[in-house]
């Protein structure tokens, strides 16, 4: 399978998983799944051709783990970053590690060191566990920066904290007491 097929193929599912499953007139549940046959359909309805190997391939190869698969294979979802309002993932709420990341532009600090940060059109604010990850979320928007976020002193401040299936750390909102910048 080429790589820009699966790259595509990616891009469509996080369109259709997380913002908009009513362009192809699919409903997902509250917790983000839809039975990969109906997503098929939908698609193929729509002029996408998927099948089932392809959404597999592209589940298992996927740099970030964007979907899953139920455990008996045959319904898929996004692990996070949704926006739809039809989802209201109850991730696994947990305790963080004493300092999480979040990479951004240089251009949002003066925003972020007014608001601290918040989460635009997703469910909830981005946080990595490493900063390599963080540095290229934050050149997605310009120069990069990555800001410390003291996240054990928040969670025993009472922010909950959650981590999605692919290990990425979702939080609310950051206030700015919490943010260092390099
Ligand atoms: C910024 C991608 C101004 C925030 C990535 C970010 C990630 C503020 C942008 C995942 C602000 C929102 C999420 C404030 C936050 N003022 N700007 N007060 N607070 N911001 O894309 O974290 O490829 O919704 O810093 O790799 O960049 O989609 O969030 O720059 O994991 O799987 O507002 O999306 O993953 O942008 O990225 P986003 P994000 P996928």
């Amino acid at each position: 399978m080429s790589n820009q097929r699966l790259i595509e193929t990616s891009k469509f599912l996080s369109y259709v998983l997380r913002h908009e499953p009513q362009a192809i007139g699919i409903a997902l549940d509250s917790e983000g799944w839809v039975e990969i046959t109906t997503l098929i359909a939908g698609a193929a309805r729509h002029g996408r051709e998927l099948n089932e190997h392809l959404i597999r391939e592209v589940v298992v190869d996927n740099d970030k783990k964007r979907f899953s698969l139920s455990p008996d294979g045959t319904r898929i979802r996004a692990a996070q970053g949704h926006s739809t309002s039809q989802v209201t993932l109850q991730h696994i709420q947990k305790v963080p590690p004493e300092r999480l990341y979040h990479g951004t532009a240089v251009r949002f600090l003066e925003s972020i060191r007014k608001k601290g940060l918040i989460p635009g059109s997703r469910h909830h604010v981005h946080l990595s566990d490493n900063t390599d990850t963080a540095i290229n979320v934050g050149k997605r928007y310009g120069q990069p920066v990555v800001l410390v976020i003291r996240a054990l002193d928040m969670n025993q401040q009472g922010h909950r904290f959650f981590q999605a299936d692919n290990g990425v750390w979702l939080v609310e909102h950051v206030p700015a007491d919490f943010i260092s910048e390099p």
